[in-house]
């Protein structure tokens, strides 16, 4: 198995410029048909126990998984061993070491899955900073997410805001709107950013078997899914080997079922770049 896929100079500069790249061809169907039954039993709620590792990001947690419109499955590779080393993560750990150096190390992987004609199947704008702990000054981070189906503006592709990664503080993030408790995550994980009038938005339509690239700052989200078919993606995040070292030793592994960090979050949602 070759991991290989070598980026041009032009592309590692667009990354640092614009936050983000789209990269074509990174899978093609043999490999894309090894890994693609595994991921249809996590998406078809097949994997058992999983906790709200396994959610709509669309929503609060407890939902019944038919009204799920954005499936959500966390941390796949945990749960299946068999997806460790596949071709995706050697992949993306090609590209994440071109981009961030050769101290990338993957932190956590993510499938989702937009179910055809759900409107509602929003990931709501966020940087990716948002969701993640205090005290991590090495933010560094490529996050890959490879296209199963091809992504479309009708099924709702990613969408970012090129270069708000070098805006010099992180944006609010607030608990989503259908999420009323105190306790704000315990109901439901989502977190919004806000949106500038002067944002200018750029969708990213790609094929499947090729990838998006984004940098932990950048604002994205996606909209719902008005089209007849899915759209899913593997994501696969690579960090440095010290910062995923960080996070591990506070006990946070990217789980939803993790504890330790959202009283920080609570106390953190209002005060923009408090969790640089
Ligand atoms: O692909 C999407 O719809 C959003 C995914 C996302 O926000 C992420 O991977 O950070």
């Amino acid at each position: 198995m070759n991991g290989d896929y070598p980026l041009t100079q032009d592309q590692i500069a667009a990354y640092a410029r614009d936050g983000y790249l789209t990269l074509p061809g990174v899978l093609n169907e043999a490999e894309i048909a090894a890994i693609e039954p595994i991921f249809q039993r996590f998406i078809e709620g097949k994997v058992p126990d999983m906790g709200r590792d396994f959610c709509d990001m669309s929503g609060p947690y407890g939902r019944a998984f038919e009204d799920f419109n954005l499936i959500n499955a966390v941390l796949p590779r945990v749960y299946e061993p068999a997806l460790v080393g596949n071709v995706f993560e050697a992949r993306a750990s090609s590209i994440a070491r071109q981009l961030i150096g050769d101290d990338a190390t993957l932190d956590y992987d993510q499938f989702l899955a937009k179910r055809p004609q759900r409107p509602a199947a929003v990931f709501a704008w966020h940087q990716d900073l948002g969701y993640w702990p205090t005290g991590t000054p090495d933010t560094r981070t490529v996050t890959c997410s490879l296209a199963l189906d091809d992504a479309t503006p009708e099924n709702g592709c990613l969408q970012v805001v090129p270069g708000s990664h070098l805006e010099p503080a992180l944006r609010p993030h607030r608990p989503s709107s259908w999420s009323t408790s105190p306790e704000l995550r315990a109901e439901a994980h989502t977190l919004t950013a806000e949106l500038l009038p002067t944002d200018r938005i750029v969708k990213l339509p790609v094929s499947r078997g090729s990838i998006t690239v984004h940098n932990e700052r950048i604002v994205h989200g996606s909209a719902g899914n008005r089209s007849d078919g899915w759209r899913r993606t593997y994501v696969i995040a690579h960090r440095s080997r010290a910062t995923v070292a960080h996070e591990r030793s506070i006990g946070f592994t990217h789980s939803h079922n993790d504890a330790i960090h959202w009283q920080a979050h609570l106390e953190s949602l209002s005060v923009g770049d408090s969790n640089r």
